[in-house]
């Protein structure tokens, strides 16, 4: 991947604004999670506290919960902006409650999310129910499924989340099933009827100016990619996340 540094769309040369750094892994304990995300919890936490604006590639959607709880920690309840197929709020996944199914129905238990300002984009495919599908509004969090995102098209769906998520602190999670396996094969959990590379450029593009604390993207399995195409879109949307961080600092310095 060759990413350069100026970002024509958003008209942003990003290294003059901000640096970057990679940081490494947090340390995990393999097959400990909830173990792990105590120590994903105290690596963050260190991250969110220095003032730096951090971007966490998973691992699967698990890693979403701990990290909420460290940007919670430091700003309070944050409106959750969350890209995916699926919404993971479910109560126990196959009897678990520390699962890639249900991050986010944890975060509302601890009061992690302002759901008010919070919005779910991109949800398709089969249910267990219909109770599955009315999860995201019974949490009182705003709804724009795959099939009305088709119809209603990004900008659309860009004004409504933007609305909702106002001047506050924003924490951005982007799970890759979001988009279409044809252009992200490489994920666990696929469904069609997806989103193409393009949109989901447009999507987080549209995001300029949000207070956003913290970005994750998360479920991309490298040993399921075709030919790097899912590791090549990830790398341009994390380029995307920090677009957008760049144009928040050069904002805030005019
Ligand atoms: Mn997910």
């Amino acid at each position: 991947v060759l990413l350069r540094p100026y970002n024509p769309a958003l008209q942003i040369n990003i290294f003059d604004h901000c640096s970057g750094v990679d940081y490494g892994d947090f340390s995990t304990i393999p097959g400990y999670l909830p173990e792990s995300h105590r120590l994903i919890t105290e690596g963050a936490l260190t991250l969110f506290q220095s003032g730096a604006t951090p971007i966490f590639l998973g691992g699967d959607h698990s890693v979403s919960l701990p990290l909420l709880r460290a940007a919670a920690q430091v700003h309070g309840p944050v409106a959750l902006v969350h890209f995916d197929s699926h919404s993971d709020l479910w109560h126990g996944y196959f009897g678990g409650k520390d699962t890639h199914g249900t991050p986010f129905r944890r975060a509302l238990e601890e009061g992690l999310i302002d759901t008010a300002r919070s919005s779910q984009v991109g949800l398709r495919g089969p249910l267990y129910g219909p109770e599955d599908y009315n999860m995201t509004a019974e949490a009182g969090m705003l709804l724009i499924d795959g099939p009305e995102l088709h119809q209603i098209g990004m900008a659309e769906a860009i004004r409504r989340v933007r609305a909702r998520v106002g001047d506050g602190p924003a924490y951005l999670s982007f799970d890759i099933d979001f988009i279409d396996p044809t252009f992200a094969p490489g994920t666990g959990t696929p469904e069609v009827g997806g989103f193409t590379s393009a949109q989901s450029q447009q999507l987080v593009r549209g995001l300029v100016g949000l207070n956003f604390v913290g970005f994750d993207l998360v479920e991309v399995m490298p040993p399921y990619d075709v030919g790097g195409t899912t590791c090549l879109l990830a790398a341009n949307l994390v380029y995307e996340f920090i677009s957008l961080v760049a144009c928040r600092k050069a904002a805030q310095t005019v």
